[in-house]
C-alpha cells in the first residue's frame, strides 16, 4: 500500500503536534484548522478509506472515536460540542489516503456540511 504523510507521522518519521498516542492511534493537530480546535486521529494501521476497514477492524474504529472523546475533552470542546468527520474518498473531500477522523470544534457548527 502506498506511504501516506500520516503512516510517517505514525512511524515518528515526520514531526506533528501530537496531543495523545498509543499502540493503535495518534491525535495530533491538523496543519491546516478549518476550526479553533481541529485534530485528526489516526489508526497506526495503515487502512486508505473507509471503504477498506473490514468486520476486524471494529474494534480499532471504537477506540478511534474514544480517543475523540478523549482529546476533546482535553481540548475543552467536549461540553459545548465537537464534530466528527470521515471523508471517503476524493468526492466527499479526502485528500490523505489513511484513514482518518476529524475533530473540530471551538466554534458553532452548520448543518448540512459543505
Ligand atoms: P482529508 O479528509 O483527507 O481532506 O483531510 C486531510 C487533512 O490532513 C486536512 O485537514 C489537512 O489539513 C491535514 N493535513 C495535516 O494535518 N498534515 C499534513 O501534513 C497534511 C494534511 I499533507
Amino acid at each position: 500500500m502506498a506511504e501516506t504523510i500520516f503512516s510517517k507521522i505514525a512511524a515518528g518519521e515526520v514531526a506533528a503536534d501530537i496531543l495523545y498516542e498509543d499502540e493503535r492511534a495518534i491525535a495530533f493537530r491538523d496543519v491546516n484548522p478549518q476550526a479553533p480546535v481541529h485534530l485528526l486521529v489516526i489508526p497506526r494501521k495503515a487502512i486508505p478509506t473507509l471503504n477498506q476497514v473490514t468486520p476486524d477492524d471494529a474494534s480499532l474504529i471504537g477506540h478511534l472515536f474514544l480517543v475523540a472523546a478523549k482529546v476533546a475533552a482535553q481540548e475543552g470542546i467536549a461540553e459545548t460540542g465537537y464534530r466528527t468527520v470521515v471523508n471517503c474518498n476524493a468526492g466527499a473531500g479526502q485528500t490523505v489516503y489513511h484513514l482518518h477522523l476529524h475533530v473540530l470544534g471551538g466554534r458553532p457548527m452548520q448543518w448540512p456540511p459543505g
